[in-house]
């Protein structure tokens, strides 16, 4: 199709990008049907080998940054001064689906070879990047390579973060070969572009193809230790008990019923180990994570506030002690209204339904917000399933997303 100038229209092709994403979601499969990818691993060292390959078959120049950011650049007629990003993540949780992230990057490759393809040089240079650990289960804070990247954390304070096995995110690095050169703002785009499945569901509920996301919820992560006192569980009485696992699993009523209360927060433990682990001893000690979510900053330091005085009550009844370490704590943010317009406008072009919402799950465009201008674009998730096996997007609306994408570009871009 043409322009009008005579030059063919970039295109999406979608044969290659659901090809792509088919390929990624192949590495670190298990046996669930999942896919496990943890941050700077051996499989996530395969997909970003894999990733740049496919941006080095699109002569993108690829740089790599201390934090193993991945770039693939595209340069522009004005030199590559000035550039528009298109970025997500391939790191994954456990067990996770196939489009989480990986969706958004090779989205943003498949944008890069629409342009190839049609022969014609944008006139600012387009930027595909993939970020460190967005998913944050191997290393806390989660989005911490987007986060190093805008410098919301000293570099030498993100290279030291440690996994619980004591590994370094250095050393991971290192060991992956991803241990990049380029220092943080090396690269500083106009705009940042985020293609993601929405992962809730909104939109798929109500059948709207385009989510407009104007923004990213609150989010708030805490690693709680809870220190009873093992003993037997056939001749302790009741109330001479100290009982960590009790304790937490206080905890978790009482934040079922924080959520309840409020009706925005969500509250979840994720992970929670007890010790010595056996089934006719009361547990000594319990460790579990907690993530405390919401759209409103007040009322998410009011859950944090609550649950910090559930713990300092349950310490007291139950005789243990209790420490609470803060993991992770990202305001709400709000993205870029015109890029937002944007977006709204090319998918009515494509007669395309949308909506405005919030993202309920981070992001590394919340990092990005605060570099340039920015903005997410979502799909609809079936039945909102996400960072499960099952999670799925028909390939109409991952088209559909690609597509918006790319008319965006068009438009920012020019050619
Ligand atoms: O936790 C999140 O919201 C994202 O998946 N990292
Ligand atoms: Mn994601
Ligand atoms: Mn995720």
């Amino acid at each position: 199709m043409s322009d009008g100038t005579g030059k063919p229209r970039p295109e999406i092709r979608g044969d290659i990008l659901f090809d792509h994403i088919r390929t990624l979601a192949l590495i670190g499969a298990d046996p669930l049907g999942g896919r496990t990818r943890l941050t700077l691993t051996e499989e996530d060292r395969k997909a970003r080998d894999i990733l740049v390959k496919w941006m080095k078959e699109l002569d993108l120049d690829v740089r790599v940054d201390r934090f193993g950011n991945i770039f693939g650049i595209l340069e522009g007629k004005d030199g590559g001064k000035d550039s528009l990003m298109i970025g997500s993540h391939i790191d994954t949780v456990i067990h996770a689906g196939p489009y989480d992230g990986c969706y958004g990057v090779l989205s943003g490759l498949a944008v890069a070879r629409a342009f190839r393809e049609a022969g014609c040089i944008p006139g600012r240079s387009l930027v595909v990047a993939a970020f460190t650990n967005e998913e944050g289960v191997r290393f806390q804070p989660d989005m911490l390579g987007s986060l190093a990247f805008v410098g919301g954390i000293p570099a030498d304070e993100a290279l030291s973060v440690k996994d619980d096995g004591g590994t370094t995110v250095g050393e991971a690095l290192s060991r992956i070969g991803y241990n990049g050169n380029e220092e943080p703002g090396f690269l500083i785009p106009s705009e940042y572009l985020e293609l993601h499945v929405e992962q809730g569901p909104r939109l798929d509920t109500e059948k709207i193809r385009i989510g407009v996301v104007e923004g990213v919820q609150g989010i708030s992560w805490w690693r709680v230790s809870i220190t009873g006192k093992a003993n037997h569980a056939g001749t302790t009485p009741t109330n001479m008990r100290h009982d960590a696992g009790y304790a937490a699993a206080s905890v978790s009523v009482f934040l079922r019923d924080l959520a309840v209360s409020t009706g925005t927060t969500l509250a979840t433990i994720g992970t929670i180990n007890f010790e010595p682990g056996a089934v006719n001893v009361i547990p000594s000690r319990a460790v579990f994570t907690v993530d405390l979510r919401d759209p409103d900053c007040t009322r998410l330091t009011e859950a944090e506030e609550k649950l910090a005085e559930f713990l300092q009550k349950t310490a007291g009844e139950e005789g243990v002690r209790i420490s609470a370490e803060h993991l992770v704590r990202f305001d709400p943010v709000v993205f870029d209204r015109g890029l937002a317009d944007e977006i709204e406008k090319v998918a009515a072009a494509r007669g395309l339904s949308s909506m405005r919402m919030v993202s309920g799950a981070g992001h590394d465009a919340q990092m990005m917000a605060r570099m340039c201008r920015a903005a997410m674009i979502f799909v609809p998730s079936v039945g909102g399933i996400s960072h499960n096996p099952d999670e799925h997007t028909s390939e109409d609306d991952l088209a559909a997303g690609a597509e918006v994408l790319l008319d965006v570009v068009l438009k920012l871009l020019g050619d």
